[in-house]
């Protein structure tokens, strides 16, 4: 995949990493740093200050993506989509400020790291939230990011969405995280970079124990924690969305569907159809990236044509009482 080592670009990054028995390691996020409304964080919350690099295919990055666009913060912090092939990082054709493609015609986000840091050592991943006035990277960590999105803008936001993470769900929303984090966020990972069979299996499991227990959740209710969607929602519904269309064959996450779950589809499409959501979400680059992006999965980058699969039907989710 390659990384940066001491501000330079490796292309082969595997004594880097921390193979555990054949099993992937998601390395940590290293900016995190956080913008605030009153600046005393050292960032402060302005209109048109901030710049969020991302990619279509990217879960991590989509959450952030979710949030700007729920928000309507689309005139207040800039993004830009990777539109290129990776080469070596993600890649962009259009440049921001004075950091500009050269002559190959795109810049590789790696160059924005080494802007901010000519030291750097780390992965270099989607998002990243740069500042264009200190002209460093402020955070590259969605989970955090979202906190900021949803918190720290709102002089400027265009809609007034109710609290993504409200002081009396916060437990529970924490607790649906961490699982759903380890089991299905990055569990899909986990499998479809798996490199034994063991490491394969020791995922596989708890992936569809834990879509077990949210169907059997959202049978009862219509969103995870609270009346409306929270941030642990958008973090579920960033993989669901991907699931039948890549994981399920491209990660062989193949036990079921996430279509064969009545109410975890429903509930699927009821955050699909969100206003404004499906707008920000793009089948077509997600397969790319995925199917077409990653050699180590799928060395002939084939994508397929299908599934096709209609995710504008009746979600019928109104009916399902809410959490009280
Ligand atoms: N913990 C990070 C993970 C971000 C992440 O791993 N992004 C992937 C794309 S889906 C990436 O950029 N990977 C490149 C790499 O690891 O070199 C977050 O949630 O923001």
């Amino acid at each position: 995949m390659g990384m940066v080592i001491d501000g330079r670009w490796i292309d082969d990054d595997e004594k880097y990493r921390n193979p555990q028995g054949g099993a992937f390691v998601r390395a940590e996020s290293v900016w995190r740093d956080s913008i605030s409304a009153d600046g005393s964080s050292g960032f402060k919350a302005e209109p048109g200050r901030y710049h969020l690099f991302l990619a279509p295919s990217c879960p991590w990055a989509h959450r952030t993506q979710i949030i700007r666009r729920l928000k309507g913060l689309e005139d207040v912090i800039s993004a830009t989509l990777s539109d290129r092939p990776r080469v070596r990082s993600w890649a962009y054709t259009q440049g921001i400020d004075d950091i500009q493609p050269g002559d190959s015609g795109v810049l590789e986000l790696h160059e924005v790291y080494i802007k901010a840091d000519p030291n750097y050592t780390g992965r270099v991943t989607v998002p990243t939230l740069w500042d264009r006035e200190k002209k460093t990277i402020v955070n590259n960590e969605s989970s955090e990011i979202i906190r900021m999105l949803n918190t720290e803008f709102d002089e400027w936001a265009a809609n007034d969405l109710p609290d993504l993470y409200p002081e009396p769900h916060r437990s529970r929303i924490d607790e649906l995280n961490d699982r759903i984090y380890e089991t299905v966020n990055n569990g899909v990972y986990r499998c479809g970079f798996a490199k034994t069979q063991e490491a394969y299996e020791e995922y596989i499991g708890p992936m569809f124990e834990t879509f077990d227990y949210l169907e059997d959740l959202l049978s009862k209710q219509r969103y995870l924690a609270a009346e409306h969607p929270t941030e642990a929602d958008w973090r579920l519904f960033v993989t669901l969305i991907r699931f039948d269309f890549v994981y399920f064959s491209h990660f062989k996450c193949n036990i079921r569907r996430i279509q064969d779950y009545p109410n975890l589809w429903n509930y699927t499409l009821d955050l699909y159809q969100t206003p404004g959501v499906a707008e920000v979400v793009d089948i077509a680059g997600i397969k790319k990236g995925y199917y077409g992006g990653q050699s180590n999965v799928n060395p002939t980058g084939i994508v397929p044509t299908g599934p096709f699969i209609d995710l504008t039907v009746a979600h019928k989710r109104d009916q399902v009482k809410n959490a009280a």
